[in-house]
């Protein structure tokens, strides 16, 4: 018998909102709603939604304010928080890099030595020139790092890049990466010693893998000439073997097989000049292997 209600924290008003709460639905959670709520139950899970600023995260999943949390990697890690990261969830994707102003040129991180980098991130950015053996100023900013060079405060910046536009509008241009980050699903250390909590996350974790094995998946569907089947079979990438169905018309099957989602493309041709037809790739909403 299960009891227990596993908390977890998710960022309240961000980047990362819409898109772990969309993970949340897709495992088929219910879940009212947000708003202005600090937090909200699964109507059909034993969980409650809690939601703070992201920074917070990892700390009250360390100190067991919740059991579980979604926060971007780069976070953990500069909080130094003692917490498990159970999985990478494949959203929130960007890098934490040092960049220079345009026209400034390096081509080792030897080079960094004492010059003044501006961060948000202390931590990693001293973990990064440490393991370089390299001694720069860090000069540590809560917010708009990008201005510190035109603002003669800083060298250089140590920043979180996705598409690269802030810093072109800034006229700065990205040198050394330090840390790659996504979201992650981070557990508190001792969840084990609640066997109820522990069982939740193991069947929230069984759920979220079947989501991120569909994401990535295709469900192909096409009609091929029967005496083109070793031909066909052998171009589609299929997971599994393909499903081969026969068709009223003795001359022509239907084939079906899921596929890696960025091979379609890639095979598209080639299955045309084989003979299929009638193709179609559907999305899946979930996939368990
Ligand atoms: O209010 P709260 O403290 O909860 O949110 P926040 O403002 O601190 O965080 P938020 O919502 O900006 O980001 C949450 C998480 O998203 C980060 O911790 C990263 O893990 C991840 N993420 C992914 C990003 C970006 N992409 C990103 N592009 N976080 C920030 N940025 C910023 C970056 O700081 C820079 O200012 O976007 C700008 C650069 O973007 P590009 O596309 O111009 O390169
Ligand atoms: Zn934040």
């Amino acid at each position: 018998m299960l009891n227990g209600t596993l908390k977890l924290a998710v960022q309240k008003k961000g980047r990362l909102t819409d898109k772990s709460l969309q993970l949340l639905r897709n495992c088929g959670l219910d879940i009212d709603n947000y708003s202005d709520r600090l937090f909200v139950n699964a109507r059909n899970f034993s969980l409650d939604v809690l939601f703070l600023r992201d920074d917070d995260i990892p700390e009250y999943v360390q100190d067991n304010v919740a059991d579980i949390g979604i926060v971007g990697e780069n976070v953990v890690v500069e909080k130094k928080a003692d917490v498990r990261i159970e999985k990478k969830l494949g959203f929130g994707r960007c890098s934490l890099m040092i960049a220079l102003r345009d026209g400034a040129e390096l081509s080792t991180p030897q080079q960094l030595n004492g010059i003044k980098i501006a961060t948000s991130y202390p931590v990693i950015l001293k973990h990064y020139l440490e393991s370089h053996n390299v001694d720069s100023k860090i000069i540590t900013i809560s917010g708009s790092v990008e201005i510190a060079p035109s603002l003669g405060v800083a060298d250089a910046i140590c920043d979180i890049v996705s598409t690269g536009q802030t810093l072109r509008l800034h006229k700065l241009k990205p040198a050394f990466s330090v840390f790659d980050s996504e979201a992650v699903l981070i557990a508190n250390n001792n969840i084990k010693q609640y066997p109820a909590k522990f069982e939740l996350l193991q069947r929230l974790l069984r759920r979220i893998d079947s989501v991120l094995n569909a994401r990535d998946s295709r469900y192909l569907m096409m009609n091929i000439p029967a005496e083109a089947e070793n031909e066909i079979t052998g171009i589609v990438p299929a997971l599994k073997s393909p499903t081969i169905v026969p068709l009223a018309d003795k001359n022509a099957l239907a084939l079906h097989a899921v596929i890696p989602n960025d091979t379609f493309w890639e095979i598209i041709d080639d299955l045309k000049a084989a003979g299929a037809t009638d193709i179609l790739l559907l999305s899946i909403e979930n996939m368990i292997l």
